[in-house]
């Protein structure tokens, strides 16, 4: 990435990372009172591949569900604590959860009984014994669909990035991490700079290209333990956790001044713009959406000064 270049080897480049993130192993968390069967029912779906997480406590389920992010949970039926059925009704309570597949694992055969389950938030009623290859075929089909409806409902059908709500979701989960662990956090707003321009100079279709190699730029150029989002229409957010606000600064302006090196391949000439940048670190317990501002109102007096600049 120097000097002048073609952006849009960059956009078949998009896909390809499309593609990398839905080629990670399915993650499922197993609940079950019974510490025997959570062994057994690890070691079937291990051994394709499935990573796992068990609990033999059901107090913890929540707590688990948000480090671990399971794409499935396989619950068992009868739990001194709490029924299944009971804990099912408590994580679909949470929005974030609602579109994650439950599937029972029970011994319980009566059926009057497993539709009734059913009924209370879980998808599936799959009875023990089980074998190994019918878990594992129900488990990588509701997974698959699971995660590739969630990849659609949090990201940007444009650039791949998360969109607004998942980013401002990120930022909260970054947040509570941030403050549990005495890491620094930042928070970075982008805007590109005289894009209305763009558009009625070279036409929409070329605004959205630009677009997309910001956004593919930015995933090129930021750790993997960055989040990227689409923040509105020509404006992008970045969560970087474990990151002052010195370095993000550091990191961002050097991807600013990148950015307005490229060239887009354009008639009668090609097409060069810059971005405007805003940075925000964690303050002590405040919350997301006051960081979010101060981003916010750095970026504003990035554009004062001039644009094409890194603010804090
Ligand atoms: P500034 O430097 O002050 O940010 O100037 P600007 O022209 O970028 O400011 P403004 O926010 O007023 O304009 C943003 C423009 O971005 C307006 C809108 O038409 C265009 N835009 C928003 N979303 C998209 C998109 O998805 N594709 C394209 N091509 N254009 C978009
Ligand atoms: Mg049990
Ligand atoms: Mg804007
Ligand atoms: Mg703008």
């Amino acid at each position: 990435f120097s000097g002048s270049l073609d952006a849009s080897a960059l956009l078949e480049r998009l896909e390809d990372l499309t593609r990398l993130t839905q080629t990670e192993p399915y993650k499922v968390l197993i609940v079950d009172d019974s510490r025997a069967q959570t062994t057994f029912t690890e070691r079937m779906l291990n051994s394709a591949g499935i990573i796992t997480r068990s609990l033999t406590d059901p107090i913890q389920v929540m707590a688990a569900l948000a480090e671990f992010q399971p794409d499935l949970i396989i619950l068992d039926m009868y739990m001194p604590e709490c029924r299944g059925t009971e804990l099912a009704k408590v994580i679909r309570h949470h929005e974030r959860y609602v579109s994650v597949p439950i599937i029972y694992l029970s011994a319980e055969d009566d059926l009057d009984k497993q539709l009734d389950a059913m009924g209370e938030g879980g998808d599936d009623f799959l009875t023990k014994p089980i074998q190994a290859r019918h878990l594992i075929a129900t488990v990588r089909n509701r997974a698959a669909r699971a995660r590739y409806l969630k990849a659609r409902m949090v990201r940007d059908s444009l650039t791949g990035l998360y969109n607004h709500t998942h980013i401002l979701q990120l930022l909260e989960d970054a947040r509570v991490r941030a403050r549990r662990d005495q890491q620094p956090l930042s928070f970075a707003m982008l805007d590109i700079d005289h894009f209305k321009q763009v558009n009625d100079r070279y036409g929409h279709p070329m605004g959205d290209r630009v677009i997309k190699s910001l956004a593919l730029f930015l995933k090129q150029r930021l750790r993997k333990s960055d989040h990227i989002g689409r923040y509105g229409g020509e404006e992008f957010a970045v969560v970087l956790p474990d990151t002052d606000a010195a370095t993000a600064t550091r990191v961002l302006d050097d991807i600013r001044r990148r950015f307005a090196e490229m060239h887009f391949p354009a008639q009668p000439q090609d097409l060069s713009c810059s971005f405007s940048c805003g940075i925000a670190e964690l303050q002590g317990e405040q919350e997301a959406k006051v960081l979010a501002s101060h981003a916010d109102e750095a970026l504003y007096r990035a554009k004062h000064a001039g644009r094409n600049r890194v603010e804090t």
